[in-house]
C-alpha cells in the first residue's frame, strides 16, 4: 500500500498526492479536494465533514494502488464487491446517476483519428457556408420563408464525423445504417448532398420552396415529399427518438425471426436537448435497454439553447440526461471538452478545475460563449486564486479558444467508436456544442440565434473569412454557393469516404419488392362461413388475420402488433398460434395451464405485444410499414387497439407514418361512442373517423358486417402490397355481436368506393287492428306521394338504421331504402375531386361522382346515422339531394349499456324514425302533427338533454 503510485504518463507519483483527476475521473471516483478546507467533497460540490482524513488517505492510497498496478477493471471489481458487502452491513450507499461533468473517455484512452483533420474540416466549413447561404437567401428572396442555421452550425462536427467515418451507407447486399437528423439541421444535410452531387444548385436555391419552377427541398426530412431522398421523418419533436428506438427493435424482431440478417446495421438518432423535454424522447428508453439495443446509438446535441432560451438556465442539462439514461440502463458517453482543456486537465491535481466545471450551471456556460476572454478568465477560472494561476499562461485569445466537446472531431470520434464496441446496451452520447456556432455577434449561443436568418454583407465576410471558404469580397454579399470542383481533394475525400462506407446518406430506394396477396375469390368461403354466426366486427377481422397468418405467401410478413388488449380483442389464439416476440430463449414457467390461453413469448415469436403503449406500438407500426422500402422486405403491420386511443392519441405518429410512406392497417378496436357499453368517457370513441378525414393517405371505412370488413381488408393487401401503393388502412371494428348476414352479390365496389344499397322497405298497409289506437299510419296530404326515405348508416348503427326502416313501414307506413355506409370518407374524396376535376374544366363534359350517381336515382329524404360526430357524415352534405340530416353521437360518452347509450345519443332505431318523419314534414309530406304523435308513441322525451352539450 505504501509503494510509490506510477500515474498513467508511467511517472512516478509521491504517496497520499491525489492522481490526476482528468486520468481517474472516468472510474467514477466521487470525490475530490476541497480547495479551501482541503476535505474530500463529492464532485457535486456539497460539502462532508471528513472525520479521519488519515484513514480516508488510506483508502484511497489502497485504491490508486489498485488502479495503478491492476487496471480500471479490477479496481472496478473491488468497488462493485465493497459496494455489496457494503449493504448487506446496511451501511447507506451514496447514490449518483451522474459522473463528474467531463469526458467520459479521458484523453489517454482516445482512439487515433483515422482521417485527415484539414481536408474533413475544410469540408465541414464548405458544408457549413452552404447551408448558411440557403437559409440567408430563401429569406431574401421571400421574408416569409428561411430556416434554421444555428441548430445545423452546432451540430455539423457530430454529424460529419459520423458521416466521414461510421454511417453506412445502402449498398447492393445490405440496406445500410438507419438515421435519424435533427429535422432542423436539414440545411446541412442537403449541403452535404449538394457537394456530393446528389443536390443541383437550383435545389438549393429554392430551399423551402418546393413548388417553384425547378424544384425545391423540403423544409425537413419528408419522404412523401422528397422520396427518394429521406427515409425518416423526425421535425415534429421527440418522435424522432421514439420511432428510431423501435426500429432498432424491429432490426433485432427481423433478426430473431429469421427474415433479414440486421446485425450489422445502426440505427443513429441526433437529438435535440430542447427536444429531450419532450415526452416521447425519453418515454420508451427503457424499453432500448431491457432489450439490449445496441444497434442504436443517440446523439444528443446539447447546444444548451432551444428555441427561446436556455434548456436549463440554471441546471445542466447534460448531466440531467446523463442520470436518466444512465438510470434507464444505456451506455452513456460525454462529450463535453475539447483538447484544449486536456493539458489544464492534467494539471488539475486538487480537482479545482472539476469542481469549477460541475458547480457553473449553463445559463453561465451561455454567457461565456458570447463574452470575451477576459470574462472568462475572470469569472470562470477566477472563482480560485489557484485556477487562475493555472491559465496565467494563456492569452484571453486561447481561452475564448478552449472548445467545447462537441466541435472536437477526435473526441466526437473518440465517443462514437467506443458506441460501436459497446455490446449489450444501447449507446446515448451526449455532447456539449454551441448554437449558432461560427455566426459570430449574430447568433453564436445567443437567445435569439434559432430564428436567426438574416446576415448582412459584414457578417457573411466575417463568416467566409472564419470558415476560409474562397469567395472574393465582391461576390460575398451575394452568399452564392460554392462547391469545389470535381477533382479538388475535398471533393474527392468526400466521396472516397462515402463510397467506403457503402453509399450516399441519406437515401431511399426507388422500387421495393411486392408480394402475391390473396385474392377475394379465396375468401369467398370465409365470408360464407360468416353468414348466420352472431359475432363482431372485430371478431370477423381477427379470425382473418389468423387466417391470413397461416396464407403461404404472405403469412410470415404479417405483424400482428396489439398494446395488452389482446384478450379484449379475441387475439389470444394468436400467442399459441405465431408466439408474442421476446427476445431470448424464455426463463421462466408460464402460470397458464390452459394451452389456449398460454401467454407463448418465443424468441421468433410473431406478435408484437408492446404493453401499454400506443405510442411505442404505432413505432413499430411504422418500423414494419416501412419495411418495404428500408428493409427491402414487405411487412404488413396490423396493429389493433382502442380506437378512442389511435388519431386522438398518436394522431401525430400517424401522421409521420404517411410521412415516411408507411403501408399497414389499423384497427380501431371497442370504436363507437354508443357501441363500447360501460366504459364511458374517455374510452367511448366517436371521434376517430372524423380526425381520419384529415389524413391524406389513410382510408377510413366503418363497416357492419363480416364480409365488408373482409373485402376491405383484401383490397388493402391488394393495393399495399401487390400494387405497391402508399396507404394506410383505418378500420373501425366494434365488439357487439350480431348475426352476420351473407354477402349481397355485385356488392364488393361499393364496399369499397364507400356505400351500396343494402334493403329496400316498402310501407305495409295498415292491416287489421292499427298498431296504436292513438297514433293512425302516416297520412300522404292529397295531390301528394309520399317520398321514400333514404337511410344511411355504417358500423354497429346500421342495425339501428335497418331496425328504423322496419319501425318507418310496419308503424307509419313509410318506405325506405336503406344504404350501407361503409366509408364516408372515401365517398366524399371521390366527390370532391370530380367537383374541383368540373371546376377546372368548364367546358368538358362534368365527372359525376360515385356518390352522385348512386344518388341519382334515389329520391326522397336522406337521413344518416353513425357511432360517430354528426360530423363524419355531414362530409356528403353537398352532393346529397335536398340535404343530409344526420344523426350522431357527438358529446361525451356515458357509462352505461347500449340501449341507454343509443337513446342518450339519439342514434337509435326510434331516433332515427323520427328523423326521418321530421324530414318528411319539413318537405310538407307529412304534418308536424304526425311528427309530434311519433314522437310520444315512441317514448321520445322531446325535452330530454342534448347528448352533444350534456
Ligand atoms: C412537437 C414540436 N413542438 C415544437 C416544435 C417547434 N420547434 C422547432 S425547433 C424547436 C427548438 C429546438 O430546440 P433543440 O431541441 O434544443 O434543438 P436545437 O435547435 O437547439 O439543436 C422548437 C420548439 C417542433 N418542431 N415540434
Ligand atoms: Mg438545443
Amino acid at each position: 500500500m505504501a509503494s510509490p503510485d506510477i500515474d498513467q504518463t508511467g511517472s512516478e507519483v509521491e504517496p497520499g498526492q491525489p492522481l490526476p483527476l482528468g486520468a481517474h475521473a472516468h472510474m467514477s471516483i466521487g470525490q475530490v479536494t476541497d480547495s479551501t478546507t482541503g476535505q474530500p467533497v463529492p464532485v457535486d460540490g456539497t460539502s462532508v465533514v471528513d472525520s479521519d482524513p488519515s484513514e480516508t488517505r488510506e483508502w484511497l492510497d489502497s485504491l490508486r494502488y489498485v488502479v495503478n498496478s491492476r487496471g480500471g477493471d479490477r479496481a472496478s471489481y473491488l468497488l462493485h464487491v465493497i459496494e455489496q458487502e457494503a449493504y448487506r452491513l446496511g451501511v447507506p450507499i451514496p447514490f449518483s446517476t451522474t459522473t463528474p461533468y467531463i469526458n467520459t473517455i479521458p484523453s489517454d484512452r482516445q482512439p487515433p483519428f483515422p482521417g485527415n483533420r484539414e481536408i474533413e474540416r475544410r469540408i465541414k466549413s464548405i458544408i457549413r457556408w452552404n447551408a448558411m447561404a440557403m437559409v440567408v437567401r430563401a429569406n431574401r428572396e421571400d421574408k416569409s420563408i428561411g430556416g434554421h442555421i444555428s441548430t445545423y452550425a452546432s451540430a455539423a462536427t457530430l454529424i460529419e464525423v459520423a458521416m466521414s467515418h461510421f454511417i453506412r451507407g445502402r449498398g447492393d447486399d445490405f440496406s445500410g445504417d438507419q438515421v435519424y437528423f435533427q429535422g432542423h439541421s436539414s440545411p446541412g444535410i442537403y449541403s452535404r448532398a449538394f457537394l456530393e452531387g446528389r443536390i443541383s444548385e437550383k435545389q438549393l436555391e429554392n430551399f423551402r420552396r418546393e413548388l417553384a419552377e425547378g424544384g425545391g427541398l423540403s423544409s425537413y426530412p419528408h419522404p412523401w415529399l422528397m422520396p427518394e431522398f429521406w427515409e425518416f421523418p423526425t421535425v415534429s419533436m421527440g418522435l424522432g427518438p421514439l420511432m428510431a428506438i423501435y426500429q432498432a427493435r424491429f432490426n433485432k424482431y427481423l433478426q430473431d425471426r429469421g427474415i433479414k440478417d440486421t446485425s450489422k446495421q445502426h440505427v443513429w438518432c441526433f437529438i435535440g436537448d430542447g427536444e429531450c423535454d419532450e415526452p416521447e424522447t425519453l418515454g420508451a428508453i427503457s424499453l432500448a435497454a431491457r432489450e439490449g439495443l445496441d444497434n442504436l446509438i443517440f446523439v444528443i446535441n446539447c447546444n444548451l439553447q432551444r428555441l427561446d432560451g436556455p434548456v436549463r438556465g440554471n441546471g445542466k442539462i447534460i448531466q440531467e440526461l446523463e442520470g436518466v439514461f444512465r438510470g434507464a440502463g444505456w451506455n452513456v458517453s460525454k462529450v463535453i471538452w475539447g483538447e484544449e482543456w486536456d493539458a489544464l486537465l492534467a494539471k488539475d491535481e486538487k480537482g479545482l478545475l472539476v469542481k469549477r466545471m460541475n458547480e457553473v450551471v449553463d445559463g453561465q456556460y451561455q454567457k461565456y460563449v458570447v463574452m470575451p476572454g477576459s470574462y472568462i478568465r475572470e469569472h470562470f477560472f477566477g472563482a480560485d486564486p489557484e485556477l487562475s494561476e493555472m491559465v496565467a499562461h494563456l492569452s484571453d485569445e486561447k481561452l475564448k479558444k478552449l472548445r467545447r466537446g462537441g466541435h472536437d472531431p477526435e473526441k466526437v470520434y473518440a465517443a462514437y467508436d467506443a458506441a460501436m464496441k459497446c455490446h449489450g446496451k444501447p449507446t446515448v452520447i451526449i455532447a456539449k456544442t454551441i448554437k449558432g456556432y461560427g455566426l459570430g455577434e449574430v447568433g453564436e449561443g445567443r437567445n435569439v440565434t434559432h430564428q436567426q436568418k438574416k446576415l448582412n454583407e459584414e457578417e457573411l465576410r466575417a463568416f467566409r473569412t472564419r470558415f476560409g471558404i474562397p469567395i472574393s469580397d465582391d461576390e460575398v454579399a451575394q452568399a452564392p454557393f460554392y462547391r469545389p470542383p470535381d477533382d479538388s481533394p475535398e471533393i474527392k475525400y468526400l466521396r472516397e469516404r462515402r463510397e467506403a462506407l457503402g453509399g450516399a446518406v441519406p437515401s431511399r430506394p426507388k422500387h421495393s419488392p411486392l408480394l402475391k396477396t390473396p385474392s377475394l375469390d379465396d375468401y369467398r368461403a370465409f365470408i360464407d362461413k360468416s353468414a348466420g354466426r352472431e359475432v363482431s366486427t372485430t371478431t370477423g377481422a381477427v379470425t382473418l388475420m389468423a387466417s391470413l397468418l397461416k396464407d403461404k405467401s404472405i403469412g410470415k410478413y404479417i405483424v400482428p402488433i396489439v398494446p395488452d388488449e389482446s384478450r379484449t380483442f379475441g387475439m389470444d389464439p394468436l400467442f399459441k398460434q405465431c408466439g408474442i416476440y421476446a427476445h431470448g430463449a424464455p426463463l421462466y414457467e408460464p402460470v397458464d395451464s390452459d394451452p389456449l390461453l398460454y401467454y407463448r413469448e418465443a424468441n421468433d415469436g410473431q406478435v408484437l405485444e408492446e404493453g401499454i403503449t400506443e405510442a411505442g406500438s404505432m413505432s413499430s407500426f411504422i418500423a414494419a410499414g416501412t419495411a418495404y422500402s428500408s428493409h427491402g422486405v414487405p411487412m404488413i403491420p396490423i396493429f389493433i387497439y382502442y380506437s378512442m386511443f389511435g388519431f386522438q392519441r398518436i394522431g401525430d405518429e400517424i401522421w409521420a407514418a404517411m410521412d415516411a410512406r408507411a403501408r399497414g392497417f389499423l384497427l380501431g378496436g371497442t370504436a363507437g361512442r354508443t357501441t363500447l357499453a360501460g366504459e364511458g368517457l374517455q374510452h367511448q370513441d366517436g371521434n376517430s373517423q372524423l380526425f381520419a378525414m384529415a389524413y391524406p393517405t389513410v382510408k377510413a371505412y366503418d363497416p357492419a358486417f363480416v364480409y365488408e370488413t373482409t373485402v376491405i381488408m383484401l383490397d388493402g393487401m391488394d393495393r399495399m402490397y401487390a400494387k405497391g401503393e402508399d396507404w394506410i388502412y383505418y378500420i373501425t371494428v366494434y365488439n357487439e355481436n350480431y348475426e352476420m348476414p351473407s354477402m349481397p352479390p355485385g356488392c364488393e365496389e361499393g364496399i369499397l368506393k364507400g356505400m351500396y344499397k343494402l334493403r329496400d322497405t316498402e310501407a305495409k298497409p295498415p292491416q287489421g287492428k292499427p298498431l296504436s289506437s292513438k297514433v293512425p299510419q302516416v297520412k300522404v296530404p292529397q295531390g301528394k306521394a309520399m317520398p321514400r326515405v333514404q337511410l344511411m348508416g355504417s358500423g354497429a348503427i346500421l342495425r339501428e338504421v335497418l331496425r328504423a326502416a322496419d319501425l318507418l313501414a310496419e308503424q307509419f307506413g313509410v318506405a325506405s331504402t336503406v344504404w350501407s355506409v361503409t366509408s364516408w370518407k372515401e365517398l366524399r374524396r371521390e366527390a370532391q375531386e370530380c367537383r374541383r376535376w368540373n371546376m377546372l374544366h368548364p367546358q368538358s363534359k362534368p365527372r359525376r361522382s360515385y356518390l352522385e350517381h348512386t344518388l341519382a336515382k334515389a329520391d326522397g329524404v336522406f337521413v344518416a346515422a353513425s357511432d360517430h360526430v354528426r360530423g363524419v357524415p355531414e362530409q356528403l352534405d353537398p352532393w346529397v339531394p335536398g340535404g343530409l340530416f344526420v344523426l350522431g353521437t357527438d358529446g361525451f360518452g356515458r357509462s352505461d349499456t347500449r340501449g341507454p347509450l343509443r337513446r342518450h345519443f339519439e342514434v337509435d332505431a326510434e331516433c332515427i324514425a323520427i328523423g326521418s318523419l321530421s324530414r318528411l314534414a319539413a318537405v310538407g309530406a307529412i304534418g308536424p302533427d304526425v311528427v309530434a304523435e311519433a314522437i310520444t308513441r315512441l317514448g321520445i322525451d322531446p325535452d330530454k338533454v342534448d347528448a352533444a352539450s350534456a
